[in-house]
């Protein structure tokens, strides 16, 4: 038998921007685990929480082999008390009490079903629930006021929270390609976002648009809202100014995370002979309106930015949103940067670092060029 001593520790760097990470995961049972408790503290609003699970599954994510052993853990990065006291509680009995008392409280349960409502947050649930609202039915008995975000969000609400395939996100770059192609021929479109990262379904298809030449993106956006609108192809839309001006914030102050970008949120009406191989999802097809109507609402969310900003655009935009944060940490932390997705900002030095590509801006930031499909963290 092995002892303990024997066997080799796992090593692993601290930031997830600093590791390749793979779709490929040995530990899927606690990583679920230590993303199931993520995502309660984040719908509980206690970010600091969620990011720390998040990080440790993250790490357990980039690790070769499955876990067996609590000694192998030893000197792994991200790995607090709370997220080791899980990880030996599934180890050693099968399962985590406090994931399993998570996942079966009606809180949890009625924080889920609100807020998978496009355009409900984890403020309007948690108010909600504590008027005694947690499910659908209660909330549209209520007569609470529901914005047309809400009300987009309510209606499509079965259509929404079915994972989106890639071939429908292939269906919907062919749709907004031509769009984009009608409204303005030289304009480039990409599909960021997961499927970006390779990942074969996601909760939303992502596009970046961009034009060569600099300011003709100015004016893109509408036009090409207008034109899908035309055709009937979208059930919502909303779309957000562009207010990002470089410096704007003011001397010496750094560029703030928030992206302003021209940005549309969007709901796609798609219709099952766009994808060439209907609506196939198996509950779709067992509610009978949804088999009768031909067609599902897939959430879409375009973005317009200046051929200048596109790399950081671009990287802000693949993800994944940890490895989006570790990357700003990094940024921050450890090189006295500020990264955004428009900008790279040097505080030091008090100026901006310019790039045109993904593979300079890791340059600028002393690390090792991840490509998108090694970004799954
Ligand atoms: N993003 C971000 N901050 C936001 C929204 C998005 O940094 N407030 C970035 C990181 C995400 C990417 O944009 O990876 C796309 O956002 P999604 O929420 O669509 O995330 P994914 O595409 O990664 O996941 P999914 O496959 O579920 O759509
Ligand atoms: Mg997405």
């Amino acid at each position: 038998a092995v002892n303990d001593s024997e066997v080799t520790p796992f090593s692993v760097p601290s930031y997830a921007c600093q590791r390749r990470s793979t779709l490929k995961n040995h530990n899927a049972v606690l990583t679920d685990s230590l993303s199931l408790l993520a995502e309660n503290a984040e719908l509980s609003d206690e970010d600091g929480r969620g990011v720390a699970f998040r990080r440790a599954a993250a790490v357990l994510k980039a690790l070769p082999s499955a876990v067996t052993k609590m000694s192998q853990l030893k000197g792994l990065p991200c790995l607090g008390e709370h997220s080791l006291r899980v990880i030996k509680d599934i180890l050693e009995n099968g399962a985590s009490s406090e994931v399993e008392s998570t996942k079966e409280s009606e809180r949890f349960k009625a924080l889920k079903v609100l807020t998978g409502i496009f355009g409900v947050g984890s403020k309007t649930a948690d108010r909600w629930i504590r008027e005694g609202i947690h499910n659908l039915q209660q909330l549209r008995d209520s007569g609470q006021t529901l914005n047309r975000a809400q009300q987009a969000g309510l209606e499509h609400y079965d259509d929404i929270k079915q994972p989106v395939s890639l071939a429908e996100a292939e269906a919907i770059r062919g749709i907004v390609g031509r769009a984009v192609a009608s409204v303005s021929p030289e304009a480039q479109i990409v599909l960021t976002g997961g499927f970006r990262r390779g990942k074969l379904t996601g909760h939303d298809v992502d596009f970046l648009i961009t034009h060569p030449e600099e300011g003709s993106e100015v004016g893109l956006m509408p036009k090409l809202v207008s034109w899908l609108e035309s055709q009937g192809l979208l059930l919502y839309q909303k779309t957000t100014r562009n207010s990002y001006l470089e410096g704007s914030e003011g001397p010496g102050r750094p560029p703030s995370n928030i992206d302003r970008f021209e940005r549309c949120l969007s709901i796609f009406k798609l219709s099952a002979g766009q994808t060439g191989r209907g609506v196939q999802s198996e509950e779709t097809a067992a509610s009978p309106s949804a088999a009768e109507r031909r067609w599902r609402a897939v959430r879409v969310d375009l973005v317009v930015s200046p051929i200048s900003q596109f790399a950081f655009a671009l990287l802000g935009w693949t993800g994944s949103k940890l490895f989006e944060r570790e990357l700003r940490r990094w940024a921050g932390h450890e090189k006295g940067m500020s990264l955004s997705s428009h900008a790279l900002y040097d505080n030091k030095q008090g100026r901006y670092i310019r790039a045109s590509s993904e593979e300079e801006i890791f340059a600028h930031l002393g690390l090792e060029f991840i490509p998108p499909t090694e970004r799954n963290a």
